[in-house]
């Protein structure tokens, strides 16, 4: 069987599944917020991770209606933690770039939050710095009126595309993420020391919240807890986990 026609099915019998990654604060400790990452519980290949089959969900379209089964779900999740556990500042989503440039992505993000009761302060997006780049006045455009529904924005995998300055200070996002690639080498590496102190740095100056990704050493925690990195993630904190595992809010991770 076909990626694509294993997916067309994952979707019809209910096989896709969300996992949780916290984000931690980096004065507290605490958990504010989670990366949802979608998995296919394939009956016979087990669980396929996104690598495998995002790729091909992009080529075929696919990637439309799996991000609003994402989208929906993750909402969902958010509006019973928030019930359940209390305030956490949100649950981010991964969007790809085919479904930014989808003319209805924010009809769907309106009615998915109608639907679920999750306020829109709540949900963040993730959109990485390449797909951004590939038609920026067009994002522009797309940022503003996201913005206005009340969402979150984010710039994933920031530092492996070529976002201008120019763009980077007119986009209205609230946070970058700083790619893994850049992480993996502190605090040894002078290169990777530099450009992530560079990065913070300059994201601060725009006003800008900074969440390192990939962190799973005390050196790097220390390192960006030096740089003043605002938050974490990585599997120094958790990997990604069923939502049952995780309660945010109520977690620490001191
Ligand atoms: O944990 P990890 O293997 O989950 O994720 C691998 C890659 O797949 C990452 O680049 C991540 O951004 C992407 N990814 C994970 N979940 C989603 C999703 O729901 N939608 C999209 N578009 N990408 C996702
Ligand atoms: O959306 P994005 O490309 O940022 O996806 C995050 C990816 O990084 C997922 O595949 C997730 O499982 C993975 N990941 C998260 N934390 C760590 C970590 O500490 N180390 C490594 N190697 N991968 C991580
Ligand atoms: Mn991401
Ligand atoms: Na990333």
């Amino acid at each position: 069987m076909t990626i694509e026609r294993g997916l067309r099915h994952a979707l019809a019998h209910d096989e896709l599944r969300l996992h949780y990654q916290p984000q931690i604060d980096s004065g507290s400790g605490r958990v504010v917020g989670v990366e949802a990452l979608v998995r296919w519980q394939h009956p016979e290949w087990g669980l396929v991770y996104p690598d495998r089959f995002i790729s091909v969900a992009e080529e075929t379209g696919l990637i439309v209606p799996i991000g609003a089964w994402v989208l929906r779900t993750a909402c969902q999740q958010a509006k019973a933690w928030l019930e359940t556990h209390g305030p956490f500042n949100c649950v981010a989503v991964n969007v790809s770039p085919r479904q930014f440039m989808e003319t209805n992505l924010l009809q769907t993000i309106n009615q998915t939050l109608a639907e679920t009761g999750l306020p829109p302060g709540a949900l963040e997006l993730e959109i990485t710095e390449s797909a951004v780049m590939q038609d920026p006045e067009n994002t522009l455009q797309v940022l503003h009126q996201l913005q206005q529904l009340g969402v979150r924005l984010s710039i994933d995998d920031f530092g492996t595309g070529y976002s201008s300055l120019t763009y980077l200070r007119r986009f209205p996002v609230q946070s970058v993420k700083i790619d893994r690639s850049f992480v993996i080498d502190l605090p040894d590496d002078e290169g990777s020391k530099t450009l992530v102190r560079a990065i913070i740095a300059l994201a601060h100056e725009l006003k800008l919240f900074v969440v390192a990704e990939g962190v799973e050493t005390a050196a790097q925690l220390s390192f960006l807890k030096s740089q003043q990195c605002d938050s974490l993630q990585g599997y120094m904190f958790s990997k990604p986990v069923d939502a049952e595992l995780l309660k945010p809010g109520l977690m620490s991770a001191e």
